[in-house]
């Protein structure tokens, strides 16, 4: 049997490595069964295409980048330049940006370029004008001191954790929690949605320097036209963090008011998520922050990883071809069609339903918390995440929610009959665990108890789910 392309280059690719350390190459091909065989709902990953992942492997690896195109620290450069211009130009036509900046490794990376360049932006500071101009070794301990205090009591105002925020807009487990002065808005606790007055309210109060806008967990729809009103109307600066729904701005599913490109000032994201490219960040914004984005490293960041801009610029050239606004409607359909199925099976979700990519169930009505629904739903070969509802009473380790999103079934070809199925399944799993306790009796927030066999069945359906929907149906590891 000849073998296609794809068959032979990831073939060989574990042949070379089993010859060095067999255990990665098993481990290698073992995660590549076992995506085959689960429902992946985690709404933050997909699957690339192997042009995506092919690119990654290979001697751009070994080459030191710093700087930025034509203005590197190293010699050498040429090739990684026409790697990094080419992954940039596609985010400038696939987004509709001025600039964009593909260097950040991730998303929290690229909360961090943004973050310094609106502070170097925006902050009267003589230190950090010092700073800036490159004269980092000349400043004295007491420029120090001053810029720690000066960049450490400026103001951010973003969506709150238990209501869908993200961990790096403001909060403490992250630097920028520790950075920045924080405050957030959440969301109406009768409907689940931003209110925009109170948003406005918030922002007249406490004058931040940054209004950020973006999520994790809302499963609705942004008005970021009407968010750069209530920035302008205090003097902020609007950044978007568009790592979850990425996808649907490239995909023309989110558009006018709802693509964040023409009304940020500066919008980051991920490039792994709904966008199905490389795990990366990236950076957009217009002329006036460009220079500053563009010193994200070494200002901030590590080393460039070039064979991963490569695989960007594949992945974004990906999303620029016709057919991937077809996948992103798909996604949201999909979304609303397993919320529609799990909705009439009684389950209780944050909004009630969705406009974007991911679902947020709250699982107090069957009796469970975010984490023993987790687990049960894992044994039973469904993977999700579990995630705080808003105002959540078991917090952020236990939660009462779990997190489910489509990217990546859509991007294996199941549609809307398919998500009413795996609604069933999820509801089934549910509706069949209870909550366990702990030796003393006392009820536990991570036992739980489900019949083996009913865990086992539900694995094997989800399983057959999947057969019809090949994951690399070219790709065959022998
Ligand atoms: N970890 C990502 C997610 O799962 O939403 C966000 O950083």
């Amino acid at each position: 049997m000849s073998l296609n392309a794809e068959s032979t280059a990831f073939r060989s690719a574990l042949e070379v490595i089993r010859a060095v350390e067999p255990r990665v190459a098993d481990a290698i091909g073992a995660e590549l069964a076992d995506q085959r065989e689960s429902l992946k709902l985690i709404a933050s990953e997909n699957y690339a295409s192997p042009a995506t992942l092919l690119a990654m492997g290979n001697w751009f690896s070994d080459k030191y980048a710093e700087g930025t195109v034509g203005r590197r620290f190293y010699a050498g450069c040429q090739n990684v330049d026409t790697v990094e211009a080419l992954a940039a130009e596609h985010a400038r036509e696939l987004f509709g940006a001025a600039h964009a900046y593909v260097q950040p490794h991730s998303g929290i990376d690229a909360n961090l370029v943004a973050f310094w360049a609106i502070l170097a932006d925006r902050v009267e500071s003589p230190a950090l004008k010092k700073a800036q101009v490159r004269q980092v070794n000349d400043l004295t301990e007491a420029d120090w001191f001053a810029l720690r205090r000066e960049l450490g009591n400026q103001r951010m105002l973003g969506m709150s954790l238990d209501a869908g925020g993200h961990l790096t807009h403001g909060f403490r487990p992250n630097i920028s929690g520790k950075m920045f002065d924080q405050r957030s808005y959440g969301t109406d606790p009768a409907t689940g949605l931003i209110d925009y007055d109170r948003v406005a309210e918030a922002a007249r109060e406490f004058k931040p320097l940054i209004l950020v806008a973006g999520y994790s967990a809302y499963p609705r729809k942004v008005n970021f036209r009407i968010m750069r009103e209530i920035a302008d109307s205090v003097g902020a600066t609007f950044m978007v963090d568009m790592a979850h729904f990425a996808g649907l701005v490239a995909g023309k599913v989110f558009t006018g008011d709802f693509d964040p490109v023409p009304h940020a000032h500066i919008v980051t994201t991920t490039t792994h998520k709904s966008l199905r490219g490389p795990r990366g960040g990236m950076v957009l914004c217009g002329p006036e922050l460009a220079d500053q984005v563009d010193r994200g490293c070494p200002m901030v960041l590590g080393g460039p990883l070039p064979h991963v801009m490569g695989a960007k610029a594949v992945a974004l050239a990906e999303a620029r071809r016709p057919d991937f606004a077809d996948y992103a409607q798909r996604i949201v359909d999909n979304a609303q069609a397993l919320a529609e199925g799990l909705v009439r099976r009684g389950t209780k979700l944050v909004t009630g339903g969705t406009d974007n990519h991911l679902v947020l169930l709250d699982v107090s009505g069957y009796g469970l918390t975010g984490r023993q629904a987790e687990q049960a739903l894992l044994d039973s070969g469904i993977v999700t995440n579990r995630n705080a509802v808003p105002q959540d009473p078991n917090g952020a380790w236990y939660t009462s929610g779990i997190r489910i999103g489509t990217p990546a079934l859509t991007t294996r070809g199941l549609g809307v009959a398919e998500m009413d199925a795996t609604a069933e399944l999820i509801h089934t799993v549910l509706s069949q665990t209870q909550a366990g306790s702990n030796p003393d009796g006392t009820p536990s927030k991570a036992k739980y108890v489900l019949d083996p066999a009913l865990a086992d069945k539900i694995s094997k359906q989800a399983t057959e789910l999947l057969t019809g929907f090949p994951l690399y149906p070219a790709v065959d590891l022998g």
